[in-house]
């Protein structure tokens, strides 16, 4: 590493130090969701399996809880869910073509040689930097910009770049897009990561439905299949599609979004884990106001790990990792109870602010299952998670989630059909100020949440509608 680069990197380190001491206390602050010790993250970048231990990079501002200097974060962890810091990684160099900012980009073990890739702007062009043997310090490849400027015509953007291997040579994918006719993802080829040759898009999309560009682009195999998740501005959301892919053309068969909380889940990235999983992270931003964000101290944390995999009827489906168990620490739990009345509900005896809270019911056609979340004792902050089993919808209502009318407060829903003879399945992590939603092994919803009372901690069950069978209801404490 260049003396300059060590320089700069010792100051980030020592600015989030500083801002670091502060945080411990905060209420809303995530315990069990990854995000650095202080002040700003956005995408998480490069993860790697090196040496046996996932490597997670990320957009990080160290100067600050807003976005701006970007620099690459560094963690480590042997599991995905328990990450240890680790100095940050990746700084801009004054005068070169990353002088602006180390945006989002990937990692590749190019013979040994950890390599990162990613955007340098401004403009937004692709460079790269090679790792020492434990990713801890970075030099920027001398011949920087690697790919100096999108080809002609993609002018709403170029960023993002994903590499994998195919064959004796290397592909990358780059998030761009054409004014006034809709978002791209473009594909080069290199047999040495520095020299590359634009082949053409591999895929482009239509301005009216998705959008001007796509940021971020993740394409890999599953199964027989390939995917291809992409970020359209301005739809602010992950939209996957499930193809195939063959001569470098990728024809799409399905697509949906990755994650019904829509803006709250974003910049998607995956690694194959150890066991040939492909798990999914993504940034979780902030549904407050700047000046909430900087009173805080810190902003955006990293979703929980999820398994990825394809659905028989060809859609993209998602779980989280079962090694979350780890986290589980005391537990209640209901079985079998019947509920019989009009209005019935079952109030769990343990609450809290980071808990894993799941739900087996066989539901009747008509009827509403509603669970209170973070729930204060008179219901004065509540959220609410509302199955309706008639019209099929998933509905997360953040309403009373808050008693801060400035943090947004809007509903995120989803089309949950079940069959005939299908049992709800929910599991639900609490985190904080992070709500997920996993619902019938594939339906995602992920949002933000800012209980202000210390004793808005309760969860229950409320039932609507006629007889119904609640095989599980589980509430457990996570740590
Ligand atoms: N965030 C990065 C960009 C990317 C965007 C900059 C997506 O590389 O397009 O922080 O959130």
């Amino acid at each position: 590493m260049s003396n300059s680069q060590r320089d700069l990197i010792a100051r980030a380190n020592a600015s989030i130090a500083a801002a670091a001491r502060a945080l411990s206390a905060d209420p809303q602050r995530p315990c069990i969701h990854f995000l650095p010790p202080a002040n700003w993250m956005n995408d998480p970048n490069g993860m790697i399996l090196w040496k046996d231990r996932y490597h997670l990079f990320y957009q990080h501002n160290p100067y600050g809880p807003l976005w701006g200097n970007m620099h690459w974060g560094h963690a480590v962890s042997g599991d995905l869910i328990r990450w240890q810091h680790l100095p940050a990684a990746i700084a801009p160099t004054p005068g070169g073509p990353d002088k602006d900012g180390i945006y989002s980009g990937c990692c590749v073990d190019d013979g040994g040689r950890p390599t990162a890739v990613y955007t340098g702007v401004r403009p937004e062009c692709q460079c790269l930097a090679v790792g020492d043997e434990d990713l801890l310090t970075w030099e920027k490849e001398p011949a920087n910009p690697v790919i100096a400027k999108a080809p002609p015509g993609y002018d709403a953007g170029f960023r993002d770049p994903w590499v994998w291997q195919e064959g004796a040579q290397w592909r990358m994918l780059v998030g761009s897009g054409r004014v006034g006719h809709g978002g791209a993802v473009l594909l080069y080829r290199s047999k040495d990561l520095r020299r590359w040759e634009y082949l053409g898009p591999m895929v482009e999309g239509d301005a009216r439905e998705t959008g001007r560009m796509w940021e971020c682009p993740f394409f890999f195999p599953l199964g027989d299949k390939h995917v291809l998740v992409i970020h359209p501005i301005p739809m602010s959301r992950a939209i996957y599609m499930v193809g195939r892919y063959a001569d470098g053309r990728f024809l799409p068969e399905t697509a949906g979004s990755v994650d019904h909380g829509t803006q709250d889940f974003y910049a998607t990235h995956f690694i194959r884990d150890r066991q040939g999983r492909q798990v999914m992270v993504a940034w979780l931003r902030e549904a407050r106001s700047q000046e909430a964000q900087q009173r805080a101290g810190w902003s955006g944390c990293l979703s929980l790990p999820r398994e990825v995999y394809l659905k028989p009827d060809g859609h993209l489906g998602q779980r989280p990792l079962p090694e979350l168990a780890a986290l589980r620490r005391k537990v209640w739990r209901a079985e079998n109870v019947r509920m019989t009345r009009e209005r019935m509900t079952l109030t769990s005896e343990l609450g809290g602010e980071s808990l894993e809270v799941r739900v087996q019911a066989r539901l009747l056609e008509s009827g509403t299952l509603t669970l209170r979340l973070r729930r204060s004792p008179e219901g004065q902050e509540e959220t609410l998670l509302i199955y309706d089993r008639w019209n099929g919808t998933l509905t997360l209502d953040r309403q009373r989630s808050s008693l801060d009318a400035t943090v947004n407060r809007g509903p995120k829903s989803c089309p949950l059909k079940l069959g005939a003879e299908e049992a709800l399945d929910l599991t639900v992590y609490l985190d904080r100020s992070v709500v997920e939603v996993f619902a019938n092994g594939g339906t995602a919803m992920t949002c933000r949440i800012y209980p202000t009372r210390a004793d808005s901690t309760g969860v229950d069950f409320l039932w609507t509608g006629s007889t119904t069978e609640v095989e599980r209801f589980e509430v457990c404490e996570l740590a």
